[in-house]
């Protein structure tokens, strides 16, 4: 028996991408980038590739609990993330068993606002991730367009980073410990502001030219919650995940897997074979 180190484990509760972009298939693939043990509640069954989602179909509101309480209480989580949850049962129920477990390193990636900047569900969606999930976040980390749903706001223009750095201040005031507002453009840079509850920071990279960011934030996302289940400052955390997902944008730049948006890889080794 070799003397091998435990993983941390990291929860996902996510829908699944049959495309292998974003979602499950991008968490559980960010986490072992990271050598963190995932695990995964699955919400939903998305019929997607790199061009369009053609079908989605909701998972019952208890089966999802009893992947949380067959999960939760066995193996228990350092840390959980959420990402798709487009409906109101799913919602109320994955905030109830958060709760009764006791979780309290937790990611919340509102997904809202697909990457055409369309709303993705109906009003209530929004409305209840605000009273549900947002008390019990560690970290938010909304694009500038869910940002703006969950405040009831106009769309901000990318360029204007004082406006989405007071839309991380207001959604902070509304719960979550700290706030990453993703999708802000200066000088050539891509920049999120994160507002740690003290501070704003501004992450920036490079913006490329590149279709290929489908499960960006899905990895940053995991990425977050990997490193607060390791124990790190969310502020530290944040930096670390902006860095992992960056470079998993930079390594799929130039492929092409599909004929539309294709995938981020956060591996740092080049695929074998
Ligand atoms: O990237 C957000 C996301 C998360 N989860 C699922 C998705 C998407 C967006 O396409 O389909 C299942």
């Amino acid at each position: 028996m070799d003397d091998y180190p435990e993983p941390v484990k990291v929860l996902t509760v996510a829908g699944s991408d049959s495309g292998g972009a974003a979602g499950l298939q991008a968490d559980l693939r960010t986490f072992a980038a990271l050598r963190v043990y995932g695990l995964s509640v699955l919400t939903a069954v998305t019929a997607q590739n790199s061009v369009a989602v053609s079908a989605v179909h909701y998972l019952p509101a208890a089966l999802v609990m009893a992947q949380l309480d067959a999960v939760l209480r066995d193996y228990g989580a350092g840390a959980v993330k959420t990402g798709f949850i487009g409906r109101p049962e799913l919602i109320i129920a994955v905030s109830a068993k958060l709760q009764a477990y006791g979780c309290r390193r937790v990611v919340v990636d509102p997904v809202l606002v697909n990457h055409r900047g369309e709303a993705m569900f109906a009003d209530v969606v929004p409305r209840l991730m605000l009273s549900y999930l947002l008390p019990l976040a560690t970290l938010l980390t909304p694009n500038r367009h869910e940002a703006a749903v969950l405040l009831r706001e106009p769309p901000p223009a990318a360029d204007d980073l004082p406006r989405l750095a007071g839309m991380a201040q207001a959604l902070q005031r509304l719960g979550p410990r700290a706030v990453l507002v993703k999708g802000g453009e200066a000088d050539g840079a891509r920049v999120d502001l994160l507002f740690d509850g003290r501070q704003t920071h501004a992450l920036r990279t490079p913006l490329l030219p590149t279709r290929n960011t489908h499960g960006a934030g899905d990895t940053l996302s995991a990425a977050a919650a990997a490193f607060l289940a390791a124990g790190m400052e969310v502020a530290t955390a944040v930096f670390r995940a902006h860095q992992v997902a960056a470079g998993a944008v930079r390594r799929a730049a130039g492929w092409q897997l599909g004929q539309g948006h294709g995938p981020v890889w956060p591996l740092d080794a080049p695929p074998d074979p």
